[in-house]
Formats: structure tokens, sequence, C-alpha cells
């Protein structure tokens, strides 16, 4: 069975723009529940380790790089069906691609600052959620 909650991250680009709150009413509006929410800085250590999967690729130290640029928001998000639910309220990686009306077609600038993150598997949500929020920040919403 499909989980119910998954992780965002307001990527620096969009918070340090100033869209934090309308991607949160876009989410709301898009029937998710924020159950914890925090603002942070990511450091190399964190960064590294978030994006472990894509240490191979060629766009790691680019994309680690921007995710310790400035501050950034992550989100735990509950729906029915949550993060295959996400994925589609936020588009495709690349806002171009991107359908009308998701996140990223509204608020990213580009492939590289894509204004969102969100977990790709309930294995990830999971693992993703825990690399921010402890068992309390979890209960505080019920
Ligand atoms: P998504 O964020 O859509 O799940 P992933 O997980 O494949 O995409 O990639 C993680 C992040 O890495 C993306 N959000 C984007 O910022 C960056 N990224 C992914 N593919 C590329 C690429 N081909 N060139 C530059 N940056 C990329």
């Amino acid at each position: 069975m499909p989980g119910k909650r998954t992780l965002a991250i307001i990527k620096p680009d969009a918070f340090g723009n100033g869209k934090a709150g309308k991607i949160v009413a876009l989410l709301e509006t898009n029937g998710f529940k924020i159950k914890a929410a925090r603002v942070v800085r990511l450091a190399q250590p964190q960064a590294g380790a978030f994006y472990e999967v894509h240490k191979e690729r060629p766009f790691f130290a680019p994309l680690t790089a921007f995710m310790m640029s400035g501050a950034c928001m992550p989100l735990v998000l509950e729906k029915e069906n949550a993060v295959l639910a996400l994925r589609d309220a936020i588009g495709a990686t690349d806002p171009e691609e991107a359908r009308d009306g998701t996140v990223r077609k509204l608020y990213a600038e580009s492939k590289e600052r894509n204004a969102i993150h969100a977990s790709d598997s309930d294995e990830n949500a999971e693992r993703e959620i825990r690399f921010f929020f402890s068992d309390a920040d979890l209960l505080a919403a019920g």
C-alpha cells in the first residue's frame, strides 16, 4: 500500500526569492497537509549525504553547492499516495517540460535551480524525512 507521507524541500532559489509562502499555499490547495516544517542551511556533509545517490553524476558538485547557497525549507507532507501525488504536483525536473500549474512550471528558474525537491519512493521518503525531522517533530502535528 502506498504511503501517506513524503518529503519536499523548498530549495534556496525559491526560498530566497520569497516564493515559500506561495509554494506552501499551492501544495495545500493540492490537498497536502503540512505535518512538519523547518528552515535550515545545509553544510557540505549534509548536502553530500542527502544527494549521495547522485555522487557520481556530473551535476553533483553544482547541485550540492546550490543546495548550500542559502536557506531551504524541508516539509513533511501528508496525502493519500503521497509520493506520486507530490511528484505530480511539482512537475518535471526541467521547468520547460513541467505541466502548467505545477510548482516547477510556476516557480523554477531552470533544471538546476528548480524550486523544489520531492522524494521519489516511499523508502526514500522515510529516509529523507528522518534526515531532517525527529520523532518529536513528527508528533507535533498529530
Ligand atoms: P528530481 O528533483 O526531479 O527528482 P533528480 O532526483 O533526478 O530530479 O535530481 C535531483 C536534482 O539534481 C534535480 N532536482 C536537479 O536540481 C538536479 N539535476 C538532475 N538532473 C540534472 C541534470 N541533468 N543537469 C543538472 N541538474 C540536474
